[in-house]
């Protein structure tokens, strides 16, 4: 057994998970009716409802007593003072440096960041203001209409999810393009409604080695350059964003569009970097500066807050209730605002490719499950498609629901109309469907005898699904900066429980290595190295049949 598992806080946890397992939700709202008030937390405009979880006074005293066993407290003063916490690449985690608004200085071997994140983020305000106002023109005199972010993973994803959520804030003559895909069919589809004259290309890429991006960006280039007909067109047609400035160089990019980060901000940590420049041209740095903003109250919250009254603790803590003691293996998140629709793309690679990881801090492969499943979808389209497991299926899926009380949208007829379902959704998830009260339906619509009896068990909700709900007034830059932060934190609350470092990929990494052997293979530029009988046979048959 490892040091957690044997541990006092998690028998403890055990042992109580045995008395909480048979109790309905029902029951608990109807022995307290003071449990909306006693488990939700209000933070500026964002309210956090976990009242619909399977838990009581005491699950909370336990779960905290696990964090607190854990060293939570200290491990995030390690995280914001700019310790090497991702000590297998021997780095700091300081993407809290780059919105932080309050003076302090951070250090990162000694050195006070702020200044160099300072200087960048004028940069980007310099060069995004020039854009937006038609200041910086491309090649042949012509505005910029459009922006094509080329970059993949941690430096796509984020960007992509914020510009959609913050489409309300955007220039309507500015658009934004985000190819992420290697297949040449995304950059072709992009391009085929771009006019290269008002194109701008950034490439974002902190390695500035990633081969999709790198193909994209050199596709790309190819493009601009036949259509222009002049190499010069490159240096007013594309930007870089990167932590490798040699690279960027020697792709030809003009030095005065690369805009630098840092090998202590994390890929899919980095939207408030640099690699958040498609985000300022798109709807402006005094926004951009706002999502830093709202980042920055969740960073100092999740700093300072009890453990007990704390956004990311609560809602990490709970993820290892449901993960390590009800077993359950996939998270849901469902937002009920359209703008929203990227969201559980990008938490599902801040979730798993944060902790999805197999051995602790020591090196010891772990006796517990540590990271789950993330996925979703708007809720409402949910609704329609995949909420039937949800409520009627054989596992526990826990969701997260969120829903701004005002859309940017107000036509009349659909106000109120997500979050009614919202609410409706979270209600019948927690209360189910009795036998009896599904029964005395079925009478009343006139059904009797066989074909009620046959109809009944189908027709039974069981209940009891745990879910916690978002609501905030609008989502608004500071808003969306704050749900984001606080998804970042609650990652970290469970890497810091499981003891496992959140801030390596090695399975990107080796993804990455094991294209690069094959696909000389493929191309016939390079010798066959000895694979298993169906990776040899799927290459001979591309051989025979390409
Ligand atoms: C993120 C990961 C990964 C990374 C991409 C792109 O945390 O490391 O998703 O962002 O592989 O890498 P580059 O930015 O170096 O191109």
């Amino acid at each position: 057994m490892s040091k957690l598992t044997s541990s006092h806080a998690w028998q403890a946890l055990k042992a109580h998970h045995i008395a909480i397992e048979p109790v309905h939700m029902r029951q608990m709202f109807r022995d307290d009716p003071a449990r909306f008030d006693k488990f939700s937390v209000q933070l500026g405009s964002l309210l956090f409802d976990y009242s619909k979880n399977r838990i009581n006074a005491e699950t909370i005293k336990l779960l905290t007593n696990l964090a607190r066993q854990s060293g939570l407290q200290s491990q995030i003063e390690r995280m914001f003072v700019g310790e090497k916490i991702n000590f297998t690449e021997q780095r700091a985690a300081l993407h809290t440096a780059l919105r932080n608004r309050s003076g302090r200085a951070v250090y990162s071997n000694g050195k006070d960041v702020m200044p160099d994140v300072q200087r960048v983020l004028e940069l980007i305000r310099g060069f995004s203001d020039k854009v937006r106002t038609g200041e910086h023109v491309g090649h042949t005199g012509k505005r910029i209409t459009d922006i094509v972010n080329l970059g993949i993973g941690g430096s796509d994803l984020g960007p992509l999810m914020v510009c959609e959520a913050l489409k309300p804030y955007s220039l309507p003559a500015l658009h934004a393009h985000f190819v992420s895909n290697v297949d040449g069919t995304h950059l072709s589809e992009t391009l085929k409604r771009l006019d290269a004259e008002t194109t701008l290309f950034i490439i974002s890429s902190k390695t500035f080695t990633t081969q999709e991006t790198l193909t994209n960006a050199r596709s790309a280039r190819a493009w601009l350059v036949e259509k222009l007909g002049n190499e010069q067109a490159v240096a007013k047609h594309f930007a870089a964003v990167s932590t490798n400035l040699e690279a960027t160089a020697k792709f030809g990019i003009n030095p005065q569009n690369v805009f630098e980060f840092w090998d202590w901000v994390g890929g899919r940590y980095s939207l408030w970097s640099a690699i958040g420049l498609p985000i300022a041209l798109f709807v402006g740095m005094d926004k951009f500066e706002e999502l830093l903003g709202g980042g920055y109250a969740m960073d100092e919250h999740f700093r300072s807050a009890p453990l007990d009254k704390n956004i990311p603790v609560l809602l990490g803590l709970l993820g290892i209730w449901y993960n390590n003691f009800f077993g359950a293996a996939s998270n849901a998140v469902l937002p009920y605002d359209q703008y929203m629709h990227r969201f559980a793309a990008y938490l599902q690679q801040l979730e798993m490719e944060s902790n999805g990881k197999r051995v602790d801090r020591d090196g010891n492969t772990v006796d517990y499950n540590t990271g789950m499943v993330v996925w979703g979808e708007p809720g409402t389209n949910g609704q329609h498609a995949f909420f039937q497991l949800i409520h009627q299926g054989t596992r526990m899926i826990p969701a997260d629901f969120h829903a701004p009380l005002h859309s940017y949208n107000p036509f009349e007829e659909h106000r109120a109309i997500p979050l009614a379902n919202c609410f409706a959704q979270t209600e019948a998830l927690m209360v189910g469907k009795t036998e009896e009260e599904a029964r005395a339906e079925l009478v009343a619509q006139g059904l009797q005898g066989e074909a009620l009896e046959a109809l009944l068990p189908h027709k039974v909700f069981p209940g009891n699904r745990p879910t916690n709900t978002f609501l905030f007034e609008r989502l608004d830059p500071h808003t969306l900066g704050m749900l984001i932060a606080m998804y970042e934190h609650k990652v970290f609350v469970q890497s810091v429980v499981w003891n496992i470092n959140p801030f390596d990929q090695w399975g990107v990494e080796l993804g990455k290595q094991l294209a690069g052997k094959i696909l000389p293979e493929l191309r016939g530029t390079g010798i066959a190295s000895p694979h298993d009988a169906s990776t040899s046979g799927l290459i001979d048959y591309y051989h025979k049949h390409y």
